[in-house]
């Protein structure tokens, strides 16, 4: 039986050299911040049971506990830097072990994120990220940074990972192609880092957040924070591949409200439209125009035809269903 130690050793202590003055091995690692640069920290918590189903694949999983992390950092236009991981294991498995990190690293190496810290112990299925990333002061995009007149702004697609959780908890028959194609954006999110760090460099006001509860519900999230309100266009929500092929109403309940998208939502001034559009470019990631900001608080729902819509939708809230 491995110690904690040899695990560490083994599966999440590597050969090669990274940002850090002093990596995993000491009491705390030693970072050396780029001079007048901002740092950006957050962490994420993902729970058997609750963020993923017992048995989930080791290897996808590995990748989307970091990516969760790293979309926040991509929320905030900040580029990674490094990361810690608390992991609790119910025993050693080394092929679990093995895919976990390979996972994991597979994603870090892309985005040049080095662990450099954390925690191992007996315990119930569960891993928590903290990631450290860098922004320039003044350009971190925060959530009360909307402003009226902002046009609002989706990357990707939304609703396919919502689609998979319906075809696993059987909610609804789904073909099983389809059920695959929904899945892999259920288990293998893509942070948005490029394009949040391109929409940071951009000279005008914005905000932005990460889609993980659902657009409604994040949405609600910048309102609060600047103070204003939003007319979305719900037929304009762009649906994931799989949902695409859905009825008109799944497709509106599920882009509005699915959750675990991992998209940005972002808003920028109306007179911006080609900047947007070649920062997305630069990104090699497509964007959506699906709303506007209004000064007039609350949210306002309409369909392709300026319509409003009567929704009861709400975002994802783990203390809310009890
Ligand atoms: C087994 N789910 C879990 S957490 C979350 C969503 C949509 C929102 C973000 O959470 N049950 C299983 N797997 C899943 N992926 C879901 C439910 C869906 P947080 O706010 O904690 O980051």
């Amino acid at each position: 039986m491995l110690s904690e130690f040899d695990l560490i050793k083994q599966y999440f202590r590597r050969a090669r050299a990274g940002n850090a003055v002093l990596g995993i091995g000491d009491d705390c690692a030693l970072l050396a911040p780029t001079p007048g640069m901002q740092t950006a920290i957050s962490t994420d918590m993902l729970i058997e049971g609750r963020h993923f189903f017992a048995g989930a694949d080791p290897r996808m999983l590995g990748h989307k506990c970091l990516a969760v992390n790293l979309s926040d950092l991509a929320a905030m236009g900040a580029r990674p830097v490094g990361f810690t991981l608390g992991l609790s294991l119910p025993g050693v498995d080394p092929e679990w072990l093995e895919a976990f990190s390979n996972g994991m690293f597979a994603l870090a190496d892309l985005h040049d994120c080095e662990l450099v810290g954390g925690d191992t112990t007996r315990g119930p299925l569960a891993v928590c990220i903290t990631v450290f990333g860098e922004v320039a002061p003044g350009h971190a995009l925060r959530r009360d940074a909307a402003r009226a007149g902002h046009d609002i702004w989706i990357s990707g697609t939304l609703g396919d990972a919502r689609l998979a959780l319906a075809g696993y908890w059987k909610e609804l028959a789904i073909d099983r192609e389809q059920h695959a194609l929904a899945a892999t954006r259920m288990h293998m999110p893509e942070p948005r880092v490029a394009l949040g760090r391109a929409l940071a460099a951009l000279p005008v006001a914005h905000a932005a957040l990460d889609i993980s509860d659902g657009l409604v519900g994040d949405l609600a999230h910048i309102l609060d924070a600047s103070k204003v309100g939003a007319t979305l266009g719900v037929d304009a929500l762009p649906p994931g591949p799989a949902l695409a092929r859905q009825p008109l109403a799944l497709r509106r309940r599920f882009t509005l409200a699915g959750g675990d998208d991992y998209e940005l939502c972002f808003t920028v001034p109306s007179s911006q439209r080609d900047a947007v559009l070649a920062a997305a470019a630069m990104a090699h990631t497509p964007v959506t125009r699906v709303g506007t900001i209004d000064a007039q608080p609350g949210l306002r729902l309409v369909d392709a035809a300026g319509k409003a819509l009567q929704m009861d939708v709400k975002g994802w809230d783990h203390f809310g269903e009890e």
